[in-house]
């Protein structure tokens, strides 16, 4: 059975319990810390940097998923790059030539990843796929939390496992935004292997976090198992 990746959105996460909530993602064997870095250009809104990387890398073992909605990507790579085990993905969208931006990536020591916004046609990224780890498919336009699924990006998940398998190449494929209670089952048939949790599944303030981890990995088991 595949094993899914459960990456919390730290956008999402309560920073005055900043603590708890990581002592409790170590205790419950969380994969990744899905980590929004937004420049107000790229995307019209600001969130993380690399202190909070730094910070959360210097407490917690759990590899970080950075994910940089920025333009200028090649001059950042160092700052996001320093801690260990980190996945760092940009949007080819934002850059002038992914692949140096890819090699940049590695020399710093990362592992590369790209990530596509809904409108981005699967195909976009054919000539750059076999050089990345992880592709996350958004299935929101970047910039914000709390917002609905773009139906038409569930379709992309498919395409992209059929072209990772066609250059026999495999690949992480991540979704983000709107991953609720509703979406996750036809995102998981689909093929995705990571989901960024934030308010409309892990995040969602009706229940507690360890109740909502416990709900997802039921979830997910249900679907593995239907
Ligand atoms: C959006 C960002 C995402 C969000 C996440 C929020 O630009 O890349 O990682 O933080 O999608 O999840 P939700 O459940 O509030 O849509
Ligand atoms: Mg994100």
């Amino acid at each position: 059975m595949k094993r899914i990746r459960l990456a919390p959105s730290m956008m999402c996460a309560d920073f005055i319990r900043l603590k708890p909530e990581l002592d409790l993602f170590a205790k419950q064997k969380i994969d990744f810390l899905h980590i929004d870095i937004m420049d107000g250009h790229f995307v019209p809104n600001f969130t993380l940097g690399p202190g909070i990387c730094r910070a959360l890398a210097s407490y917690s073992a759990i590899p970080l998923d950075i994910h940089l909605m920025i333009e200028n990507v090649d001059s950042y790579v160092a700052a996001f790059a320093e801690s260990p085990g980190v996945y760092l993905s940009f949007h080819p969208e934002a850059v002038y030539h992914p692949l140096r931006t890819i090699d940049c990536i590695r020399n710093a020591g990362a592992t590369p990843g790209v990530a596509i916004d809904p409108a981005t046609p699967v195909d976009a990224i054919r000539h750059l796929i076999a050089d990345v780890e992880l592709v996350c498919v958004m299935t929101v336009n970047p910039g914000y939390s709390g917002q609905s699924l773009i139906p038409q990006t569930i379709d992309k998940i498919g395409e992209l496992r059929d072209m990772s398998e066609r250059f026999n190449h495999t690949v992480l494929i991540e979704v983000d935004g709107n991953v609720s209670w509703q979406n996750i089952p036809a995102m998981l048939r689909a093929g995705a292997d990571v989901l960024v949790l934030g308010t409309s599944s892990l995040y969602d303030r009706e229940a507690s976090l360890g109740a909502n981890v416990g709900r997802l990995r039921t979830m997910i088991a249900e679907c593995q198992s239907g």
